[in-house]
């Protein structure tokens, strides 16, 4: 008997949005209802190409834009076996920033169309389902200030914020916008309903290929 696929399930937002609190909270409940689910993360700072981008976000060292672009987008790559591989184990994915994050921040650069930034993300593996934490400036700074990483500025972040809702006119992704300025517990249970939803959905059709 052929193993039903787990879900491919994005959670991306602006800075502070609450992705990795999220993320975890998710997966700990697909686990407790008894599914298969693990969380990845992009940039994963962990292979080769991750400590070089970890080095660049820290501000340890200078990439050139367009290289460091290919790079965020090769760290995803590198990881598209094993995300096939438990896609097909019947694992559940839950990722916290996916191309679209890297199509956002490069693309409020100057001179990066979102179409050159969108094209070496082109045929990874395909969401099932996309959600984007909102949240809005004031709610954020109450979270804290900015970290010291490269890009953690508000100039850089209202940008960002654009070139998202730029990427979210595209209907050939499944994106679910969130409130995410509510509780963690009021956030999570929105998390848990369409994810549960999108689990179902995705069990019985082939992963499909972003953007293609
Ligand atoms: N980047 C890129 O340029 N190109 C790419 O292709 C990719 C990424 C994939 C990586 O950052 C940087 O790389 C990022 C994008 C760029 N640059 N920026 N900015 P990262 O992924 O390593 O870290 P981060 O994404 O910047 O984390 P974050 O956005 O700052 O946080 P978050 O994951 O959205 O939130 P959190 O850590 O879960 O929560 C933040 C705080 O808020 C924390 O104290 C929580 O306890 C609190 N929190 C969370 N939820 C709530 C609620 N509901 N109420 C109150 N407080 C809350």
């Amino acid at each position: 008997m052929s193993c039903r696929r787990g879900a491919l399930i994005v959670l991306e937002g602006v800075d502070r949005a609450g992705k990795t609190t999220q993320c975890q909270t998710l997966v700990q409940a697909l686990q407790q209802s008894g599914r298969e689910a693990e969380i990845m993360r992009f940039p994963d700072r962990t292979t080769k190409i991750g400590q070089l981008i970890s080095s660049y976000l820290e501000k340890k060292s200078n990439l050139e834009d367009h290289t460091v672009h290919l790079l965020f987008s090769a760290n995803r790559w590198e990881m598209v076996p094993l995300m096939k591989q438990k896609l097909e184990q019947g694992i559940n994915l839950v990722v916290d920033r996916y191309a679209f994050s890297g199509v956002a921040f490069t693309s409020a650069k100057p001179g990066f169309s979102l179409e050159w930034c969108m094209n070496p993300d082109v045929g990874l593996p395909k969401p099932d389902l996309v959600m984007f934490l909102q949240l809005n400036p004031t709610a954020a700074a109450n979270r804290g200030e900015y970290g010291t990483e490269r890009y953690e500025t508000s100039a850089f972040q209202r940008t960002v914020s654009q070139r998202f809702e730029e990427l979210m006119q595209d209907s050939s992704i499944n994106w679910k916008v969130i409130d995410a300025a509510r509780t963690i517990e009021e956030v999570h249970k929105d998390i848990k309903l369409l994810s549960e939803d999108i689990i179902s959905l995705a069990e019985n059709q082939p992963v499909g290929e972003l953007w293609k």
